[in-house]
């Protein structure tokens, strides 16, 4: 049974969704200028516009409120704040936010916000390196202070950052994102500094005594080995002590595991941990109320030599069964797995993995967990003025079930928030990967929205509090 309160909700992320790129005494941010470097996202899409949420917000949330969201998930944009990252505070953008924040109270939606969802101020970028930086600590706990000061009156529910795992490892070795660097010791030194900034933030919120719940979400997948061999269950092993448990403990526990932080002492990609870090971060393992967790897929891993194959770029095309086998030498690899079906962008879909990734992260660190994304992308299709999206309904179906098993088996679940609630910007695959509940046709200057079967599901999924995904199984 899903507690009484519990929050059905959807997420966006304000680059993806807003728009209004430059309008209001906004700054500019590295996504900003990312976009505009030729070959960096798929066909050179850009957020400039999106679903022009800035200006359609009221709408958005007239759509939510008639499907009965119970929270929505939206990130601010430091640079509509903080134009140039730190210094005067802009009050455009603190009023957009008040309006957006008003708006989902006054129809009974609870607005759970992140604070970062990667657009870092291109101010910041150039004038210390961003992330590379410990000053980044300082700037981003004043920006999070003046969101605080200014929101907190509303806002209960607060995600630090967004996948620091992943805008660290696009950003600093796949070169994916901004700032597009390859550099394997740079990714773990600048995920330390994330680490250090989300208890930093944490600190802050406790010392001054906002009200509300404050954690992080992490992009988590459950590792399988891909046979019952020694070599593939040792690789499982070190893919735990080196991504899933290294991205979590750190948050979480305060400190890195130990075989995985001395492998990486000896293979020299250590990050620099100073003293009085692990300090801070004890305490703002100890005071994060929830762990947020972003879910998509599960990762079978097998054997990789020394000599193995290294990490390769996402599938960004669309283009089923293009992407390329990847891995860490001399740790893991990640491989197909032949049980599990793949979405059109090569996506495991294992709702089991969701299960399994609830209760380990449950066991491992005993905190409330809130599923701040989890969702299908795919290619819709209107036919006939409808969207008849079996597919997004059939995964989130499996996948609420997963909660409900998890929920059985004794974890403490607060929200789930599915990605996306309207179709929205894919960073690196266009507008083509959708995940709303809500189409948009972004062809069409007008960016007309429309319902498509999926929010119907969802909308009797939270009117009988997941009863009616419990019933059909
Ligand atoms: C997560 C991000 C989201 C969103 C989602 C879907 O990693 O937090 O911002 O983009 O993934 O990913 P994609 O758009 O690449 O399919």
């Amino acid at each position: 049974m899903f507690n009484k309160d519990f929050l059905w909700g959807s997420a966006s992320a304000a680059y993806q969704v807003e728009g209004a790129y430059n309008l209001d005494g906004k700054g500019v941010s590295i996504w900003d200028e990312w976009v505009r470097i030729p070959g960096k996202t798929f066909e050179g899409t850009n957020g400039d516009v999106a679903a022009d949420h800035y200006h359609r917000y009221k709408e958005d949330i007239a759509l939510m409120s008639e499907q009965g969201l119970k929270t929505y998930r939206f990130s601010i944009a430091w640079t509509r704040i903080l134009p140039q990252g730190r210094g005067e505070v802009n009050q455009l953008g603190i009023d957009f936010y008040n309006r957006v924040i008003d708006e989902c109270l006054k129809v009974g939606i609870e607005p759970m916000v992140t604070i970062y969802h990667w657009d870092l101020p291109k101010a910041l970028q150039d004038e210390y390196a961003g992330w590379e930086s410990r000053r980044i600590i300082e700037d981003f706990t004043e920006y999070a202070r003046v969101c605080f000061e200014n929101f907190s009156d509303r806002v209960k529910y607060w995600i630090v950052l967004n996948e620091p795992n992943i805008f660290t490892e696009l950003g600093y070795l796949l070169a994916m994102h901004p700032p597009g660097k390859s550099d394997m010791k740079l990714k773990f030194q600048t995920y330390h500094h994330t680490a250090l900034v989300h208890a930093s933030v944490v600190k802050l919120f406790k010392e001054n005594g906002y009200p509300g719940q404050i954690g992080s979400s992490i992009a988590y997948s459950n590792g399988y080995p891909a046979s019952d061999s020694e070599e593939d269950i040792e690789a499982c092993r070190r893919y735990y002590e080196t991504v899933s448990h290294y991205n979590m403990d750190i948050y979480f526990k305060g400190e890195y595991p130990k075989w995985g932080l001395s492998y990486l002492r000896n293979a020299g990609l250590a990050p620099d941990i100073l003293e009085g870090d692990i300090e801070l971060l004890r305490e703002g393992a100890l005071h994060s109320d929830f762990i947020g967790i972003n879910y998509y897929q599960s990762n079978t891993l097998a054997y990789n030599p020394v000599d193995g194959v290294g990490l390769n770029k996402l599938n960004t095309t669309g283009k089923k069964g293009t992407s390329m086998e990847s891995g860490v030498p001399g740790l893991f690899k990640m491989v197909q797995n032949p049980e599990l079906e793949y979405t059109d962008w090569d996506w495991v879909i294992d709702p089991h993995g969701l299960t399994q990734s609830l209760i380990e992260i449950h066991e491992r660190y005993s905190k409330p967990l809130i599923i701040s994304e989890n969702g299908l992308g795919a290619y819709d299709v209107v036919e006939d003025g409808r969207i008849h999206d079996g597919y997004r309904i059939d995964y989130l179906k499996k996948h609420i079930l997963a909660c409900y098993f998890a929920i059985q088996e004794g974890v403490d679940l607060l929200a789930y928030c599915t990605w996306s609630f309207t179709d929205i910007l894919s960073w690196l695959n266009g507008y083509q990967k959708r995940y709303g509940f809500v189409h948009i046709d972004f062809e069409d200057d007008r960016l007309p929205r429309l319902k498509k079967d999926s929010f119907y599901f969802y909308q009797g999924v939270i009117e009988s509090n997941g009863e009616s995904v419990l019933k059909e199984d």
